[in-house]
């Protein structure tokens, strides 16, 4: 038995309302592969965002047999609603009584969707916080010193993406070779103060809604020629990236930002079925990152999710040229552009 959910395996529902706020977050060090459920192929290492979030209310209740009910933005959703469902259900061997509640969800982002920020990390870690919160609710002498290592547990079995986002700044997941670190859930990573809040602006270039999902991304991985490589390689660039963000090495940092984010978008371009996600104005954007960046020597970076909008990653230290020069010379090529940095992690409301 996992001795994380095993205290809760002997309960009894009883009705309860939780509310919490989670943020999305944009990886570093990239998760491309799985090897078995929900477990990644290589580390991970990601930043909170503060003002991407989503906001879930849940409602549990007992009932005779598990029924879910999902309204996103103001409209019945029965996709998402389905989706849980399933998670639920994925958990029943450890959490038996799943199987008689009723679940209730009201769920808001504060981004628009297909705007290339994760919605299914704030999203899914939300849910999993309200969930989390019930169980201790259910059982009131469970530890609370390891409520997110457990909120992050339950998250990453919702989707890999959100267990990191239980925690505020930095956070990593996966077997590595820092210390703590584990397949199981993410834990946080402390940095140099340098590093400690960065902006992240996004240019949305396309919000049309992406036509290969993150999951089927994973499974191409799977028989991909370059799998192992690409494995090796995101392990050697999560030990590089931790070591720059605790020596508050930007220009280190950088490099690896643009390397993982070109590597992700790589294997899906090499894939058996191969796919692309970049647009012709995604690489113009990128084209016009490194031409300011050689031209000012200014440490302006960019990351990307899956999919094709530009995450521009850089220090306060230059903020006002680097806005300047967004709005001047990136606004003909984005559809919107949203102004986001480093957050604190969720909170429950
Ligand atoms: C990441 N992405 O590390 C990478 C980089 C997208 C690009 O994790 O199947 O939605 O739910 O575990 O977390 C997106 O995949 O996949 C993702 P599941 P998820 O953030």
């Amino acid at each position: 038995m996992n001795s994380f959910l095993g205290p809760f395996r002997d309960i009894s529902p009883i009705p309860f309302e939780s509310i919490w706020e989670s943020p999305s977050n944009i990886a570093f060090v990239k998760y491309w592969g799985k090897k078995g459920h929900q477990i990644p192929a290589n580390p991970s290492l990601s930043m909170a965002l503060s003002e991407c979030k989503t906001t879930t209310k849940t409602i549990f209740a007992p009932a005779d047999e598990l029924r879910v009910s999902l309204n996103l933005e103001g409209q019945n959703n029965d996709r998402f609603a389905k989706k849980i469902q399933i998670y639920l259900e994925s958990l029943v061997v450890e959490l038996p009584w799943v199987l008689n509640l009723s679940v209730v969800i009201e769920t808001s982002n504060t981004f628009p969707h297909g705007a290339g920020i994760a919605s299914s990390a704030s999203g899914l870690s939300a849910f999993a916080l309200t969930l989390t919160d019930y169980l201790y609710f259910l059982k009131s002498d469970a530890s609370e010193n390891i409520f997110f290592q457990r909120a992050s547990y339950l998250s990453r079995i919702a989707s890999g993406s959100a267990c990191r986002s239980v925690f505020g700044g930095y956070s990593c997941w996966g077997d590595s070779e820092l210390s703590k670190t584990t397949n199981e859930y993410a834990i946080p990573l402390e940095v140099h103060s340098e590093l400690s809040s960065l902006n992240d602006t996004v240019l949305v270039i396309s919000g049309t809604e992406k036509n290969v999902s993150s999951r089927t991304g994973h499974e191409r991985m799977n028989d991909h020629f370059f799998a192992e490589s690409r494995f090796t390689q995101a392990k050697s660039n999560f030990n590089r990236c931790v070591s720059t963000l605790r020596s508050g090495d930007v220009e280190g940092l950088g490099i690896i930002l643009e390397a993982e984010a070109l590597s992700l978008h790589a294997m899906m371009l090499t894939s058996p079925n191969p796919y692309m996600l970049l647009k012709p104005k995604t690489l113009s954007a990128i084209e016009a990152v490194w031409d300011f960046r050689r031209q000012t020597k200014i440490p302006l970076y960019f990351s990307l999710d899956a999919g094709p909008n530009l995450h521009l990653i850089y220090p306060d230290s230059h903020k006002h040229k680097i806005d300047q020069f967004i709005t001047s010379e990136l606004s003909h090529l984005s559809e919107k552009i949203i102004f986001d940095r480093t957050g604190n992690g969720p909170r429950k409301c």
